[in-house]
Parts: structure tokens; sequence; C-alpha cells
């Protein structure tokens, strides 16, 4: 079996105003993107500790809650032997407000708006999921250019 690498990935969202918090990434892997916000997950911590702990890192925000889980995305890119397996988390409650760090500028978004164009392109595929409260599992195949999808499946489950 091809081995994978944890990540995590976490979206903030203020349901009040349709919000979801996003950060433009100033360095390292997928600079110049909006994402939400995560990272690797370190060998003594959960998933959703990891979660949690690069929410705060990168975001300023911390979760007053478990992180809620909402899918589970793996990438396989051209000539990479390791696949990324990203596990996605949303929280409605967090404490602190949004602050600029080394990694993230974070700025607020309506979630009927995402700015896809900005964003990996596999996102506009399954963030419908995430605003249905969806589980999802789904699998990209990235060119090395890392903007070209050659083959990909999606699919919602659970109940
Ligand atoms: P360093 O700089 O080593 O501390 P770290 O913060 O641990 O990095 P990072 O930022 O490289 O990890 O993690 C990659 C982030 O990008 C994770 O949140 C997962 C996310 N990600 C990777 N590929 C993605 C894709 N195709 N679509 C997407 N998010 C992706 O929406
Ligand atoms: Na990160
Ligand atoms: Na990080």
């Amino acid at each position: 079996a091809m081995k994978h690498r944890l990540y995590t990935l976490i979206f903030p969202m203020d349901i009040y105003r349709n919000r979801v918090l996003l950060g433009m990434k100033k360095r390292g892997f997928g600079q110049n993107k909006l994402n939400g916000f995560g990272g690797k997950v370190e060998a003594d911590e959960s998933v959703a500790q990891g979660a949690s702990r690069e929410l705060c890192e990168e975001s300023g925000l911390s979760p007053t809650e478990e992180p809620e889980k909402c899918g589970l995305l793996l990438f396989y890119f051209e000539n990479d032997p390791v696949a990324m397996e990203v596990h996605v988390f949303i929280t409605r409650s967090f404490a602190g407000q949004p602050q600029e760090t080394d990694e993230m500028r974070p700025e607020w978004f309506d979630i009927r708006e995402m700015p896809f164009e900005h964003m990996w392109a596999d996102d506009p595929s399954w963030w419908p999921y995430v605003l249905d409260g969806k589980l999802f599992v789904g699998r990209f195949w990235f060119k090395a250019d890392m903007v070209t999808i050659t083959r990909q499946e999606l699919a919602q489950v659970g109940s």
C-alpha cells in the first residue's frame, strides 16, 4: 500500500453571519492560495487536537469545542510516493480574533461566495458537502504542476 502522511484542514465558521475564515498562505506548500488552516499531525496528538493546534498557530482563533469532522481527502501527486491524507474539520465555536501570522493572512468570506479561483483545484468539488453537513471522502490525483487534476473520486459517506 502507498505511504500516507497525515494532515489537518480546519474551517472556522461564523454561523451568525454565514462567513468562513480562510487564510492566504504566505509560505511553503500551497503558497499564495487561500485555504482553511492546518498542517501535519504531530506524533503525540489526535487529528482533532492537531486541527485545533494549527488553527491557533496560524489564525489566532482557538476552538472552544472539539472540532467537527466533515471529511477525508486523499491527494496523490505525480512522482511523489507519499500521499497526503487530509482530515477536514469545521468549528463553529471559537475564542479570539483573527490575527495575521508568519504563515497565514486571514480573511472572512461569505460561505456561498467562495474565492475558488484562489483556492486548490479540488475545493469546489467537495465544499458543497461541507455546507450540507454531509460527511465525504475524496481522492484526487494531481499532475506535478499541482493544478491539473487527472482523476478524481468523491462520495458522501455514512448517513
Ligand atoms: P510546516 O511549514 O512544515 O509547519 P505544516 O503547517 O505542518 O507545515 P502545511 O501547511 O504544509 O503543513 O500543510 C498543508 C496544508 O494544506 C494542510 O492544511 C492540508 C492543505 N492541503 C494540501 N493539499 C490540499 C488540497 N489539494 N486542497 C486543499 N487543501 C490542501 O483544500
Ligand atoms: Na500549515
Ligand atoms: Na503549521
